[in-house]
């Protein structure tokens, strides 16, 4: 098949392309906020500490195979223990902002009922730490870690979890309130009902394919709750959810390759984005109404408790998607992880070989971060708040040289070239931000230690922190502003 030619994605100019940090610096919209993003279950460790309980992850990462190196996070970066020296990091780097993620289950263990001292204390150490430092936080609410008690009810199969998550963001609202500058509700819905229910990839594990689309619906609603609980406390801080987009290509010619894509995007992008910004689900091609009829079928109040208005919008962009007819030749995917079932689809995820790519094997290409704010622009024109880039980063192979050092020219490059574009923005999309993914190497899950993301290289056996190249370029970056 030959490779479809890109008519959508115009080519960087010199200036934006540029590695040199200071002119890059010099690109940057005033205001514009540079921060780093982590999650808890990927740093903190500590998994049996401090009355936490176990998430569906901690039973996920137990179980054979799942996890492609045989590792698990119950020590993962340590940053339980060790965030004042990562807190110390930042503040070296001149980030204005970090966004981690609240564990709900070292703060309201079970899922239900009373909040545990302990883990709000840890957080509200971390988070003095950083207000100390002149660093923003930016918490996420929900980032994968469903306590393991709702993941036996079901999970977010079990319309309650919505309810439940409700609840924890209330008790974080009620501690936190005060304090964080800016608010998360869920992290990446379509990774957990993609990854997590429908392909086994993620936990927990379901490979209910098309019957996982449910687990839209009560992500949303857990999301617009949250955002009324928030409210409810009159936290100080703003409000966003964090989704991420993907945009999509059809590869090859003929009807049926664009009605795939056109499922794919609807499954990646549409169905979490539009219930949000829009107050109802993508009108559903007649051929696809049987697949989306749990989505069609909801009731008008849950869209409206969904379509809470927004103080931002997060985008997380990583890649573009290239979608071929065919099933896919087995059931792994084109990153390497194992995607149980996903054979049993009519359409293949194709590789772009004429493209730099990752070490997870994705796509570099920073174009299209462009093509995913105009897609942002064009369908949510009118309704889209503000938008911070709340991830984006790349998985590199970093050599360690005889001199401890590590010149991650890769990770550097990647980021030149995103952040160029963040800044270019797109016509009508208000881009006030961009938080890398991520400072520390961390527990990249399914895929274990075996994919290093992080400014900042993290010795397994030691824990030891060396910053990289990609660190110290960004702090030039970060110091050369005004
Ligand atoms: O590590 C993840 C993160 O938890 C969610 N977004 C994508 C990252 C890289 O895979």
């Amino acid at each position: 098949m030959t490779p479809a030619k890109n008519t959508t994605s115009p080519k960087l100019t010199e200036s934006e392309w540029t590695h040199d940090a200071a002119g890059l610096a010099a690109l940057a919209p005033k205001d514009f906020t540079f921060g780093v993003a982590t999650a808890a279950f990927q740093i903190e460790g500590a998994i049996r500490e401090g009355g936490r309980e176990p998430s569906t992850w901690d039973t996920f990462m137990g179980q054979p195979e799942r996890i492609s190196d045989g590792s698990d996070a119950s020590i993962a970066t340590d940053h339980y223990h060790r965030y004042p020296e990562d807190v110390r990091l930042m503040k070296e780097l001149g980030v204005d902002a970090y966004r981690f993620s609240i564990g709900w289950p070292r703060v309201q263990p079970g899922g239900v009922g009373k909040a545990n001292r302990e883990g709000l204390a840890f957080y509200d150490r971390l988070i003095d730490e950083l207000l100390a430092a002149g660093i923003r936080p930016m918490a996420t609410l929900f980032h994968w870690d469903t306590p393991e008690p709702l993941q036996h009810a079901g999970g977010w199969l079990n319309r309650d979890t919505a309810y439940r998550f409700a609840d924890f963001a209330l008790i974080a609202a009620e501690a936190f309130g005060d304090r964080v500058a800016q608010w998360v509700t869920i992290n990446e819905p379509t990774t957990v009902t993609l990854n997590g229910y429908a392909l086994g990839i993620h936990a927990p594990g379901a490979t209910l394919m098309f019957d996982s689309l449910i687990t839209v619906h009560h992500q949303l609603l857990g999301h617009g709750l949250a955002v009324q609980a928030l409210r409810s406390e009159d936290v100080v801080g703003q409000i966003g959810i964090a989704n991420v987009h993907s945009p999509v290509i059809p590869y090859g010619k003929g009807f049926k390759t664009g009605a795939y894509a056109e499922l794919f995007d609807l499954i990646h992008n549409r169905i979490y984005a539009d219930p949000v910004l829009l107050g109802r689900y993508p009108k559903f091609p007649r051929s696809m109404r049987t697949i989306f009829r749990p989505l069609i079928e909801v009731d008008d109040a849950d869209l409206a408790i969904i379509a809470q208005p927004l103080d931002f919008y997060g985008l997380n962009y990583y890649m573009p998607t290239r979608i071929a007819s065919g099933a896919p030749t087995d059931n792994t995917m084109p990153d390497g992880v194992w995607a149980a079932g996903a054979s049993q689809l009519p359409f293949h995820i194709a590789p772009w070989p004429e493209l730099p790519t990752t070490s997870f094997g994705w796509p570099v290409a920073p174009d299209y971060l462009r093509v995913a704010l105009a897609d942002y622009a064009t369908r949510y024109a009118g309704k889209l708040p503000p938008v911070y880039i709340t991830e984006g980063g790349a998985s590199f192979v970093d050599t360690v040289q005889a001199d401890g050092s590590i010149d991650d020219e890769s990770r550097t490059a990647y980021l030149a070239e995103h952040l160029a574009v963040a800044f270019a923005g797109a016509p009508g999309v208000d881009v006030r931000g961009y938080f890398i993914w991520t400072l520390l190497d961390n527990w990249e899950w399914a895929a274990g230690f075996s994919q290093r993301f992080g400014l900042v290289h993290v010795d397994a056996d030691t824990q030891d922190r060396t910053p990289k190249r990609s660190y110290r370029w960004l702090q030039q970056l970060l110091g050369a502003r005004g």
